[in-house]
Parts: structure tokens; sequence; C-alpha cells
């Protein structure tokens, strides 16, 4: 329980309090004590143990208040504030939470439009029915309504690669407003989370309200939601939200730990916080109500008895007994690897010349690049076989050209048809360097015909690596159901590698089959399945995927050195 979430609560207490007509004496007072527990660093639990009266003397709380805190603490509810709701429409809030919307519109909107959530506003505004309605001028009617088709578009969830591309180009704008002293992407970004809801930024400032009016009117702020004493909710012009929150500087790190999440991972170090006579919230760990850890994250993790999590671990998903016991993984990191394991170019579908995607390559410092074009896009009727050999020649003369940096591998990626036989001249697959299998159609199958499917084509002597193994596309197809643990023992038994893809609509495989491929201790190959020299940088993605799957750099191929990649590659021949 956080003094923030007490303020919400007072807040709504307040809104309730008015949309009934009650006093507005009492709904002020419930702003203001909100306001007061907001700026509050100390919890407020630690201030309550010490009795009623040391909560009385903090100012802006009287006695009504400092009652209903205690029994929130106790109960975890505001009873006042269950009360009112019971006599109110469900959905009244939310309504209410509408910048511009105060009590006296929201009860209106209701009594003679029916208004009861943001659904019934939006159609009330998008159907005229709202016109008529007095204190709704046209201009604040097309503001509103401007915002909950924000509001509406943000629901949707975004995935990693663009809002990350997103919050780091806000990041840079946001470290140079005025007031900012430092500044970091938090939430589910910062945990490469394959999907995001919204960028959380937390800024470190001594002057947290002139500093959020600052970072509101930067030009990528396309309309701005809600904004309070420490925090501020916006979006960009795609519809994407965007949550500020200001902290002191001296509190920068506990606010990384609140704001990096997960929920579920910090209400897990809040217990052990309990559980060792501590309080953790969003300012620091706190011994009753002194502060004993807030600067760094590092500091925050000790005062609990353990090292610093990497953030793309913080899920409550066993992390914590990891650490608790020291086998926390030394994680893959960008600097490991080497080189991409898939790009096309222009010789299939790809949108680059080899040269280019080799440039691009080069400028990222890798080693190798893995050239892996559609066999099966290669040359035109029946012609594949002489594409691929002056495909060949031309990677060969590059590769002279460029000293071998980076080294561009003669690769293929070849389609697995539906009877997991694979669509490419068996010639033209024993001839490319490395071959990368994946499924392209025929989606969807039984669980136990995909699984046949995929482990016939891993059967197969010329494949080395199985590509995007779900073939989840966001906002276009479900992940394909298969029995990947035995799939992925296969593919160990084998001394074969399975793709982690970072293609930012893929993500393949997800969060927890990602993970099962890294315990099945298969080879783990990382690909940005580039169709073009700008989707390179892609791998961060590849990256942060294989670090939420625990990876560690010995079984990810493209930490190989090119010698050691071309040796991994021999031994896989040999073995046929
Ligand atoms: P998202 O935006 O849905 O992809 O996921 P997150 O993890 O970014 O979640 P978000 O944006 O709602 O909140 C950012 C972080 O703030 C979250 O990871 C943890 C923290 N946080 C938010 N609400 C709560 C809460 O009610 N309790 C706790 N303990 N932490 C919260
Ligand atoms: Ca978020
Ligand atoms: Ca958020
Ligand atoms: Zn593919």
């Amino acid at each position: 329980m956080s003094n923030e979430a007490i303020a919400q609560q007072l807040r709504e207490l307040a809104d309730l309090t008015d949309y009934v007509g009650d006093s507005p004496f009492k709904a002020r007072a419930y702003r203001q004590a909100a306001h007061t527990l907001e700026t509050l660093t100390t919890p407020i639990e630690a201030i309550a143990e010490q009795g009623v009266d040391a909560l009385q003397a903090i100012p802006g709380i009287g006695e009504a208040i400092a009652e209903k805190i205690v029994a929130y603490l106790q109960t975890g509810v505001l009873p006042k504030r269950e009360q009112l709701l019971s006599q109110v429409p469900h959905g009244v809030l939310e309504v209410m939470a509408v910048p511009g919307i105060g009590a006296k519109t929201a009860k209106l909107l209701h009594d003679r439009l029916g208004v009861r959530d943001l659904e019934s506003l939006r159609h009330a505004l998008l159907s005229g029915a709202a016109d008529q309605l007095p204190g709704l001028s046209p201009h604040k009617r097309e503001r509103l309504l401007r915002l909950l088709e924000l509001q509406h578009k943000s629901q949707r969830r975004t995935p990693l690669g663009f809002a990350l591309q997103r919050g780091q180009d806000l990041l840079r704008a946001v470290q140079q407003v005025q007031g900012v002293q430092q500044a970091q992407l938090c939430g589910s970004a910062r945990r490469m989370q394959e999907d995001i809801g919204d960028l959380d930024f937390l800024v470190a400032t001594e002057l947290p309200e002139p500093t959020l009016e600052a970072l509101l009117k930067l030009p990528e702020i396309h309309a701005v939601y809600a904004q309070g004493a420490h925090r501020a909710q916006a979006f960009l012009s795609d519809g994407l939200q965007v949550d500020f929150r200001a902290t002191p500087p001296n509190h920068w790190g506990a606010g990384l730990v609140y704001l990096t999440g997960s929920k579920a991972h910090t209400i897990r170090l809040r217990q052990r916080a309990q559980q060792r006579g501590l309080k953790l919230n969003e300012y620091g760990v706190w011994r009753g109500d002194v502060c004993i850890a807030s600067e760094s994250e590092e500091a925050v993790y000790a005062a609990l008895g353990l090292p610093c999590i990497p953030p793309p671990l913080r899920e409550d998903a066993g992390e914590l007994e990891a650490a608790e016991q020291g086998r926390l993984p030394q994680l893959l990191q960008p600097q490991h690897v080497r080189g991409d394991l898939q790009s096309h170019s222009n010789w299939s579908d790809g949108f680059n010349t080899l040269e280019e995607m080799a440039q691009t390559a080069a400028a990222l410092g890798y080693d190798y690049l893995a050239i892996t074009d559609h066999a099966h896009l290669l040359g035109e009727g029946g012609e594949w076989m002489t594409a691929f050999e002056q495909r060949r020649r031309e990677i060969d003369a590059l590769n002279e050209q460029y000293g071998g940096r980076p080294y561009l591998l003669d690769a293929l990626e070849v389609n697995i048809r539906a009877d997991g036989s694979l669509d490419a001249p068996e010639a033209m697959l024993h001839r490319a360097q490395l071959v990368l299998a994946g499924v392209h159609d025929a989606h969807g199958m039984p669980r136990e015909q995909m699984t046949q499917r995929l482990l016939r084509a891993l059967e197969h002597p010329a494949v080395d690596i199985l590509a995007h193994p779900t073939c989840r596309r966001y906002g276009k197809r479900l992940a394909n159901d298969a029995d990947w643990e035995r799939i992925f023992e296969r593919a160990r038994a084998l001394g074969k590698a399975v793709e982690i893809n970072g293609y930012p609509t893929r993500m393949d495989p997800p969060t927890p089959l990602a993970r099962a491929l890294v315990e099945s201790g298969a080879w783990v190959s990382l690909g940005t399945d580039s169709h073009a020299a700008r989707d390179l940088p892609a791998m961060t993605l590849a990256v942060g995927l294989a670090q939420r799957a625990w990876a560690t750099p010995e079984r990810v191929l493209n930490t190989l050195a090119r010698d050691a990649l071309l040796q991994w590659l021999a031994d896989r021949r040999q073995q046929v």
C-alpha cells in the first residue's frame, strides 16, 4: 500500500462527494490530504504506527482523514468511498477522471444521456447526443472526443520495437528539459517485454511541478490527459501513452525499482521488506520513518539482502529465489553478439543490396552476417540454382572486398512444407553455408501434426536452425501450437539451434517459451529477420527477449567468433 494508492482513493472520494452533492468543504479537504500524501516520501504506514496523533501532525490531515487512513491501512478500503460508490452508477469515477469533466457535467451526462462509463461517454459525444448539453461548448466537446479517441487507441498494446524507438527518441528530448537531472525509460519497456501498454519515464528533479509542466510542452506531446503534483499522463501523436513521474534526486534508485516493476516483482520485494521489519515504497527502504536506502537500485536491493536483479528478469518468475541463492544468470549482453543469423537481401524479398546489408552490419561492428534469402524467392521459374550460384559469386566478391569485415555467410531460409519436407532443391540446401528452416504457410495445424512437421524439418541433415518457431505476428497471427518441449529437446540432441527472432512484429518465441528453449540446453540463434539494412539494429530486441529467457552467452550461437561459428557449422555437416 503506497501513499499514492491512498491519495488516489481520497481523490476518488472527493469526486464522489461532489457527485452526490455532499459538502464541498469535505471534498476540498480530501483533495488537500491527497496532495499532501503525494508529496510525502515517508510511507504513511510508518507514521500511522506511531498513532493517530502522528498522522494528525501532518499538515493537511485532520482527525476525520486520519481515521480514514487508519481504516484504509487496516482493511485496504476507504469505507466512505465504498459507501458512496454503491450509490452512483458504476464507471462514474472514470468519467470524472477525464480532464474537463467535473461532477456537475458527469451528473448531467448521466441523468440526461445515460452516460455510465468511458464507452457510453464516447458514444454520446460521437452521436451528437451531447451537443445540447449545457456547459459543453463545441470546442470542449471536440477536445473531449479527441482525448477519448486517443485513450481508446492507447488501450491497444504496442510491439516493443516500435515503442522502444519512440521511447528512446523521447528520452533524449526529456533529458534536455530544464529541471531534469536524470531521466530513464522504465516500466515494461525497460524490462524488454515483447509488447507494451505505455511508456513510463522517471525523472529526477528538485522542482517537480514546473519540470512536469515543461515536459508536457515538448513538441512530441500531442495531448495531455492528466497532470498532478508528481505525475502526468499524455499521448504522443500516434496514440502511444506516456507517463511521467517525478522523484527527488536522492530517491532515484527507489523510483527506478518502483516504476520498472513489474508489479508482481515489486509486490514480492515489499513482502520481503516486511519480513525484515522494513518497508519499501517508491521513495526507498525504510526502517520506521528512517530511509535506509534510496539512491541507487543496487542500494535498494542490498537493503533487502539481494544483488541487483536485471530488469528483464523482474517478473516474479523465480528471480527472487535465484537472487537469494546467488544463482542469478550472468545474462547475455548486446556486446557478446558477434553477428546476425537471419537477414534478407534484394536477392529475395529484402529491400537492400548485399553490399548495403554488409555496410550496415560493419557499422554495427559485426564479424558476420548470415544472408538467409528465402530459397524459393531466388530467381524465377526453376532458375533457383542459377540465382543461388550468382548470389554466391557476389557474396564471395564482397567478402574479399571487405576483408571479411563483416563476413557474409552464403545462407538460406527454406520453407517447411505442411508435411515437414523442405521447399528447396537438395543440392542447394547442401551447398549453402547455413540453413534456416521455417514455417511460412499452413499455420494453425493441430498440435501433434505441427510437432511432427517441425521435427521432420529439424531432422533434415542440411538444417542448422529452426527459424521463428511459433510464427506469431502481432495483430495478425497467433502462435502455432506444438509440443515445444519435444522439439527443443530434439534440437538439443541433434546439436542444432532454435531461433529467438527479434523482428519487431514477431518477437518469437514469446517469453515463457523462449525460457523453456534456454532451459532445454539447445543452441539458441539470434536473428533480426531483417528485410532492410535499417532493420538490423533490432538485434537489441532479440537480445532483450533472450535476457527475459535467462539466456547466458554460452549456448548462444551468435557469441561464437567467426571461425568457431564456421567450425560449428562444419561439425553439423560431419554428423550427417
Ligand atoms: P504495461 O505498461 O502494461 O506494458 O506494463 P508496465 O509494467 O509498464 O505497467 P504500468 O505502466 O501500469 O506501470 C509501470 C510500473 O509502475 C509497473 O511495472 C510497476 C509500477 N506500478 C504501477 N501500478 C502499480 C501498483 O498498483 N502497485 C505496484 N506495486 N506497482 C505499480
Ligand atoms: Ca508501462
Ligand atoms: Ca504507465
Ligand atoms: Zn521466415
